[in-house]
């Protein structure tokens, strides 16, 4: 069986269908896994037909189909229980005044951090360096048992914040949770001791003498023999590395929509019109 991920949605549904289609094509009889970068939502124009038809592929396919979750996903969530107030730039309304909108909610709430199969770590950001692929999973499992379980809305309201910006086995409670989400759904940017920096404006490079690096570039990260497959990062834009593939191509800035096939690296495209203007806020 032959497994895809694609790259951000954001709400870009015509875009993939197209994507999906040219999956079918491409992986012939067989019966593909599609696996999804997270921020299946917000900015683009169809945020609840994308939110509908993804649940639907996944609900039906017995675990062949998902999708991480990204910060984009979580903001939904928040925003859902009435823990955030919806942003200017956000297209999340339909989804909130949907009929179906409890049962989206419930889906998206179960949705893994990261997903680690044949070789590849799906997250939607990033991984800290001290992390092996392995830590990173059980990491991941932890958050998922807090969004699954009874005290996912106290839990939102402690979810945001940029600390602590630095790993340590020794944190705990909400501080311990955020971290982790912190990482794998916002980070682009680190120092060599894995200290996250989420002040930067998003740019493909770090500002010179910052001390920071692409959270991928950090020398001895402890998850680099594994592949880490990520999106999250339109400025850095299509990244295909021997273990590094990095697949916001930036749909819904007017840039493509990506797939990459795991097991023979063939790249799929979209090309996407311009739904968004440069100079909002990217994410
Ligand atoms: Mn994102």
């Amino acid at each position: 069986m032959k497994t895809y991920v694609i790259g951000d949605l954001q709400g870009c549904h015509e875009q993939a269908l197209a994507m999906l289609e040219r999956i079918r094509e491409h992986a012939g009889e067989d019966e593909p896994a599609i696996l999804f970068a997270g921020d299946l939502i917000n900015r683009g124009p169809d945020s609840l037909a994308t939110l509908r038809h993804v649940r639907a592929l996944a609900m039906g396919s017995g675990g062949r189909v998902d999708s991480v979750l990204g910060n984009h996903d979580l903001h939904l969530l928040a925003v859902a229980y009435g823990i955030r107030p919806e942003h200017k730039s956000d297209t999340l309304a339909e989804i909130l005044h949907a009929p179906d909108r409890d049962e989206l909610i419930d889906w998206l709430r179960r949705r893994p951090l990261a997903i680690h199969t044949q070789g590849h770590v799906l997250v939607h950001a990033g991984l800290l360096p001290q992390w092996t692929a392995a830590q990173a999973m059980a990491l991941a499992g932890e958050v998922q048992q807090m969004l699954r379980g009874p005290g996912l809305a106290e839990f939102l309201a402690e979810m945001y914040g940029n600390l602590p910006d630095q790993w340590s086995d020794e944190l705990q409670g909400a501080d311990r949770l955020r971290c982790i989400i912190n990482a794998m759904t916002r980070l682009r940017f680190c120092t060599a001791e894995g200290r996250m920096d989420f002040k930067m404006k998003e740019s493909g490079t770090a500002e010179p003498g910052s001390g920071l690096m692409p959270w991928f570039e950090v020398p001895g990260r402890r998850s680099r023999k594994e592949t880490v497959v990520f999106g999250h990062w339109s400025a850095l834009g299509l990244l295909m590395q021997p273990h590094l593939i990095g697949l916001d191509s930036g749909c819904v800035w007017g840039g493509q929509l990506s797939a990459v096939c795991l097991e023979d690296r063939a790249l799929l495209q979209v090309q996407c019109p311009e739904f968004r203007q440069p100079g909002g806020k990217k994410g």
